[in-house]
């Protein structure tokens, strides 16, 4: 019998409540079982990371399409001929950078985004690496008490106050460059959400989008989003991913949140991001 050794993908967890990384693969000849543990690796571990990986924007699109249908952002500006593709961008004389503080990408729609696959274009030459948080992993870590409580709750969540004309962005020299300032959004959530593919539970409130708790005032909900926010950014939750150009992270939005360090000042840093769609959570 002829014998041949093929590269077979090998997975790597990151850290130990979130992350892990697939190594010897190609996304452009990623064959159905690959595909499928790189499925349920995301499910589990939150976030997938692949480097090196040659892309053009066509086979980034091919890509994400396994995945699901292609949500369009409505604020970020669009790669080219692309519109799937959104630019995640910081030039060598701005200052703010996108997704700089702790969030979730689309908590803000009915229906949020379930994930995105990120593919860095062009890095700094150290720094712009991207932490992300496991939700799971923080609400497990609460009290049985705490817990019952938040099962009952929702809380509503919007980005109009980030992204309209008179949005946090707009003041900052990343506001030209984005767009939507005319769109409003709204959307209510249960606080604690299951997780479609695990049925894992979730704490489902970010820093970014999230307003107050529903049937409570803004502030009687800050002390206890603020409670949990902190919880959740606990270093134990979190993993680090350091970018360079190729390198590709798929993360699931539901379960985890991100955030970009702003730590290179003076050099550009060019992200493509294709956001998948999700479904209604409960
Ligand atoms: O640039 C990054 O590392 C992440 C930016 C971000 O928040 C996003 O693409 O959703
Ligand atoms: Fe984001």
């Amino acid at each position: 019998m002829a014998s041949q050794t093929l590269a077979r993908a090998a997975e790597r967890k990151i850290a130990p409540h979130i992350g892990v990384e697939f190594t010897d693969v190609d996304l452009n000849q990623l064959d159905d079982g690959t595909f499928a543990a790189m499925r349920d690796a995301l499910a589990d571990h939150g976030v997938v990371f692949v480097r090196d990986q040659q892309l053009t924007p066509e086979q980034h699109i091919a890509f994400a399409r396994r995945w699901g249908t292609i949500d369009v952002n409505n604020y970020f500006p669009a790669n080219g001929g692309h519109p799937e593709i959104a630019e995640v961008r910081k030039a060598e004389n701005q200052q703010t950078n996108i997704g700089g503080g702790w969030h979730t990408d689309h908590s803000y729609d009915q229906v949020p985004a379930m994930g995105s696959i990120l593919l860095a274009r062009e890095t700094p030459p150290s720094g712009g690496d991207t932490l992300f948080a496991s939700l799971s992993a923080a609400f497990d870590s609460l009290s049985e008490g705490m817990k019952a409580t938040l099962r009952t709750m929702r809380a509503v969540h919007s980005a109009d106050h980030i992204y309209s004309a008179d949005g946090i962005y707009s003041k900052t020299d990343q506001g030209a460059d984005l767009k939507g300032h005319d769109v409003r959004t709204h959307a209510v959530h249960p606080v604690v959400i299951r997780h479609p593919r695990t049925g894992r539970e979730i704490l489902y409130v970010n820093p970014a989008f999230t307003l107050h708790f529903e049937g409570w005032t803004r502030a009687e909900s800050q002390p206890l989003l603020t409670y949990l926010y902190q919880v959740a950014m606990r270093d134990e939750f979190q993993c680090r991913l350091q970018w360079s150009p190729g390198s590709i992270a798929i993360w699931d939005n539901r379960s985890t949140w991100h955030c970009a360090m702003n730590d290179y000042h003076g050099h550009r840093r060019l992200m493509h991001r294709i956001t998948i769609s999700g479904e209604p959570l409960n």
